[in-house]
């Protein structure tokens, strides 16, 4: 036994962290349950350091060093649980599982229960950064026992994305909560690709710009406070050109965006804590109706009013467009944070906000310059009752505020779909509001449901008869 760490499943991410681990020096145990895979990986990147080649569970399990460490990289779901029985067969207590897959955190919480009663360690790693990520460095999230992390934390946090010497790995918390975070991270990832992409059809249909000028326009916002891989891979897809059509290939794309499940779970879990996930929603069900191409179809040609009047300063709502992006950013990544505590104080995790900032800020797709502001705000004030109010963000918001105002009305005059963009705006403007219409919400309900109210000058509970003489009474 001499490998100190095992990787199972080795499709593209599982050979890529393997590698990964074998370029940081250690020696990996391969496995995938059909061979042809190792022996793919092994012929094509056996140079990358010291791989032991195994076939079965047994041979796998003993090949590596106690405590063992195996990573678990296959298809989410039932294959996951599958492997992870197999596994358990195999190893001893005290010995570590980790998935890094991409699990739903109520599984890892599950999972991890389960591998507790048989003695084992089970560590659920949200792994970000894609392919790329996983080869080079990505974000990794591990949640699960604090005591596997001692043994684990170091190899992880070595094949991680490094910045400013700051591996972009932490321990996050108990069981699911690594998922999680993970999961949450690809819901704010939804919305500022949503975001993007609205920028994007504004330059397009507002100011009538080519995918070479909204390039250059992504390219420039690269230098700025919107650096982010997400703007700079933007700038890429806008600028590659399709060899078969000489067209920008995003012209020649189907505008139906497809998706594998994370932002959906984000909301499902947002919607059962309460707490409104609007740009992240909002992505979601664009993906959606974008993929309603049937509906699509036979909505061609329906009215789109004559209030259009297209912008005349090009410069300024260029420069509205960005503010209105940076804007709505800090408006979504203030939900996620608010989600990330809600689920922290559901299952009692403690997760820290500012660990996840600095943990973003490298690897993953989310990565921004951005996240340097959220780390430096949640540092300052660890107690911040949202993202928004903190002093940085609430003066970006303060700048971009009119800018962020006349790309959402603009959009609506001419008929141009922006909901993220005008989702937050409107999330923004009923959280600084100093009354909701809520007040008649609860009027109604008292109404109907004898749901009863509070009132602003008294304590207690109180319903109004509303069948009977409509006097009021203390519930
Ligand atoms: P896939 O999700 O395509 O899974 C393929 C792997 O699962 C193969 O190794 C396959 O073995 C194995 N497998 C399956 Br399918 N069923 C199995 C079973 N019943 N027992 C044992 N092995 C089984 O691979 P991937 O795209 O590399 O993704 C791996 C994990 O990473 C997934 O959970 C995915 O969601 C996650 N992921 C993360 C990112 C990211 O950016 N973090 C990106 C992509 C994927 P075989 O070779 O024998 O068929």
């Amino acid at each position: 036994a001499r490998a100190q760490i095992g990787v199972t499943g080795l499709a593209v991410m599982g050979s890529n962290i393997a590698r990964n681990f074998a370029r940081h020096g250690y020696t990996v145990a391969l496995h995938n349950r059909s061979v042809a895979k190792t022996d793919a990986l092994l012929a094509e990147h056996g140079g990358d350091g010291d791989f032991v080649r195994t076939e079965t569970v047994e041979e796998f399990v003993a090949a590596l060093e106690k405590p063992r460490r195996v990573l678990i990289m296959v298809k989410a779901g039932e294959a996951t649980d599958a492997v992870i029985e197999e596994l358990a067969d195999a190893m001893e207590p005290g010995d570590i599982i980790i998935d890094g897959g991409n699990a739903l955190y109520t599984d890892t919480i599950r999972r991890e229960k389960a591998m507790a009663a048989r003695g084992l360690n089970f560590v659920g790693a949200g792994i970000s950064g894609g392919e790329e990520g996983a080869l080079n460095g990505p974000a990794i999230m591990p949640g699960g026992p604090k005591e596997s992390y001692e043994s684990l934390g170091p190899l992880l946090e070595s094949i991680a994305a490094q910045v400013d010497g700051t591996p972009c790995c932490t321990h996050i918390g108990p069981d699911g909560s690594g998922h999680f975070v993970k999961m949450v991270h690809n819901g704010i990832e939804y919305a500022d690709m949503q975001l993007i992409g609205e920028a994007y059809n504004l330059f397009r249909d507002a100011l009538g710009f080519d995918a070479k000028q909204i390039a250059d326009v992504f390219t420039d916002w690269n230098s700025g406070d919107l650096e982010s891989y997400l703007v700079e891979i933007t700038a890429e897809v806008l600028n590659q050109v399709d060899a078969k059509t000489g067209k920008p290939l995003v012209d020649v794309i189907v505008d139906a965006a497809e998706q594998k499940g994370t932002g959906r779970w984000t909301v499902k879990s947002a919607l059962d804590l309460g707490i409104p996930v609007t740009g992240i929603a909002e992505a979601v069900f664009a993906r959606a109706l974008s993929g309603s191409r049937a509906q699509r179809k036979a909505a061609q040609g329906l009215a789109s009013g004559t209030l259009a009047e297209k912008p005349t300063d090009v410069a300024q709502f260029t420069e509205d467009i960005r503010q209105a992006l940076y804007a709505s950013k800090i408006v979504a990544y203030a939900q996620g944070f608010d989600q990330i505590a809600a689920g922290s104080a559901e299952y009692d995790w403690n997760l820290h906000p500012g660990d996840l900032a600095t943990i973003w800020r490298g690897g993953c797709i989310i990565r921004a310059r951005f996240l340097n502001r959220i780390k430096e705000a949640y540092e300052a004030n660890p107690e911040l009752p949202s993202l928004i109010l903190a002093p940085y963000f609430r003066e970006a918001i303060e700048t971009a505020i009119d800018s962020w105002r006349r790309v959402v009305s603009t959009a609506t005059l001419l008929g141009i779909p922006v909901p993220a963009f005008a989702s937050s705006l409107s999330y923004y403007d009923a959280l600084r509001a100093e009354r909701l219409p809520a007040a008649l919400t609860q009027g109604q309900r008292d109404f109907f449901g004898a749901h009863t109210y509070e009132r602003i000058d008294a304590e207690g509970k109180y319903h109004t008869l509303w069948s009977g003489d409509r006097s009021e009474v203390q519930a």
